[in-house]
């Protein structure tokens, strides 16, 4: 059986990206490194269907038909290397590679120069949905040699997720362009993760509620507006529990939140390129304090603070909270998307973000009702700086911002961190402030280190020797 397409990686998300090809009716070539999860795959779900078990590469690559179209599904980094190296020389001219795994974009544009100098055709192609996703149609981010999109377009747009404006899947610009737009994803899911904790912990210790009465509000909020995956998942999690315990398993979970990097990289990158992404940053700032477990139970028997609760009406500061929380996730949307704005200009991606936006609607991490809006004030003014000039964004931050500062204000006041729903608060008011103190902050430059300065009554650079009076 001469295969449509291969995939390399038979960890979880190959298999299934496999199966979900064979569905829509491709036959797949299918290696993995270690035979028994090719084996696995093959005797297991695969058994029956057009699906082509091979042990080795050379193997791989013979069973596809040509031009060949291989997808990667193993570990980012070495391992994705690793692959690599073994299968462009196995590879003719014209056949298309695609490296589907969470590659940093560093690495897929000198993996791209590689397939280059062989003629080869290469995809750095960001998928997001999880392992769920994987099987029946994620997000697919793919950017890279056009014309290898071209060859492989049916495939991944049948296997990616049909959303409510066609399928979650579209070739997004040249180079690193989908690794990059992956990346930016993955930093507004640590945003929005983060904010949607940090009510839960207003909720919990401020107000008291249980797990069972915070996915009843939870539900509630994902009804509306700001219905998404994220908080679908949140109130299940807070409904289930513990089979050995009774308890809500929740609260039987270790409060040290993993990472694996990609929010990361989308922090780090924002500032090499002086994108404000300060949401997405406090994001992972507070899972770096999450992780210093041991610090954090010995300070908390030492540093004071005011009692956890808030002593308000618990509808109004529900209430709040769901203003709240609109704002700082719209900011996450709306930093994450600065931030591809500005790449675009300067890694010329030619990334059209009302289409991402579109992408992000189904089979992803971040999907959510809000991306209709986005999406639609993207594609009505494909240059607009900031969500919240747009509609219903505006109106919004008129009718909730009140509520943004009274969640944070109580929370502090209570000793509740909300690192992600102030540092949107302090973002959305440095942004509407037509002065900001930084006129202080360049007088203070020139002070010590003659750095010079910009007057707004004259133009030129100044410099003062400001302790001569
Ligand atoms: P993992 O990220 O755990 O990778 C395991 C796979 O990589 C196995 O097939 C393993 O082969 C292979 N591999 C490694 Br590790 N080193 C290798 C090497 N040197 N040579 C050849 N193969 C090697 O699997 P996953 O969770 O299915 O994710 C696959 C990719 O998809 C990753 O890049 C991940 O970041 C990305 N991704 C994952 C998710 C998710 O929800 N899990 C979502 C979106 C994207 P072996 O069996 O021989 O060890």
């Amino acid at each position: 059986m001469t295969a449509d397409v291969g995939v390399v990686g038979m960890a979880v998300m190959g298999q299934n990206l496999a199966l979900n090809m064979e569905n829509k009716g491709y036959t797949v070539a299918v290696y993995n490194r270690t035979r028994e999860r090719t084996e696995e795959l093959a005797e297991g779900r695969g058994r029956g269907l057009r699906i082509v078990p091979t042990y080795d590469l050379p193997a791989f690559v013979s069973a596809l038909s040509r031009p060949r179209r291989v997808l990667s599904m193993v570990k980012a980094g070495p391992g994705t290397d690793a692959v690599l190296e073994e299968l462009f020389p196995l590879l003719e001219e014209g056949d298309l590679v695609m490296d589907g795994g969470n590659a940093h974009f560093a690495d897929t544009e000198r993996r791209l120069a590689q397939a280059d100098r062989r003629g080869l055709r290469y995809l750095g192609v960001g998928v997001s949905g999880g392992e769920y996703g994987a099987l029946h149609g994620p997000a697919i981010m793919p950017g890279g040699h056009r014309e290898g999109y071209e060859t492989v377009e049916e495939v991944l747009t049948e296997t990616a997720a049909q959303g409510p404006e066609g399928p979650c899947c579209a070739y997004l610009g040249p180079g690193s362009a989908g690794h990059y737009v992956k990346m930016v994803h993955n930093g507004i899911e640590y945003a929005i993760m983060q904010t949607i904790a940090e009510s839960y912990d207003v909720m919990k210790r401020g107000l008291s509620m249980a797990p069972a009465e915070m996915a009843e509000v939870f539900s509630r909020w994902n009804q509306g507006e700001l219905a998404g995956y994220l908080l679908e998942i949140t109130q299940k999690i807070l409904r289930y529990s513990d089979p050995h315990t009774d308890e809500p398993l929740v609260e039987l979970v270790l409060d040290t939140a993993q990472q694996k990097g990609t929010g990361k990289w989308s922090t780090q990158v924002a500032l090499d390129e002086g994108a404000g992404a300060p949401t997405i940053a406090a994001a992972v700032f507070a899972r770096i304090v999450s992780a210093l477990k041991g610090e954090r139970m010995a300070a908390s028997e030492v540093l004071g603070g005011p009692a956890p609760e808030l002593g308000a009406d618990k509808n109004q500061v529900l209430e709040e909270m769901h203003g709240a929380l609109y704002l700082t996730v719209v900011s996450a949307y709306d930093q994450g998307l600065r931030q591809l704005r500005q790449a675009s200009a300067e890694r010329g991606y030619g990334l059209s973000l009302s289409e991402v936006a579109r992408v992000w609607m189904d089979g992803c991490i971040i999907r959510s009702r809000l991306l209709f809006p986005i999406r639609k004030a993207l594609s009505e003014k494909p240059d607009l700086p900031f969500l919240f000039l747009a509609a219903p964004f505006s109106s919004r931050w008129r009718e909730h911002h009140c509520a943004l500062r009274s969640t944070v204000a109580s929370a502090h006041q209570a000793g509740i961190p909300v690192p992600a729903m102030s540092s949107a608060l302090d973002f959305i008011d440095g942004y509407r402030t037509g002065r900001l103190p930084a006129n202080l902050i360049q007088a203070q430059r020139d002070f010590f280190g003659a750095h010079t300065y910009q007057r707004v009554d004259k133009d030129g650079t100044f410099h003062t020797q400001w302790d001569e009076l």
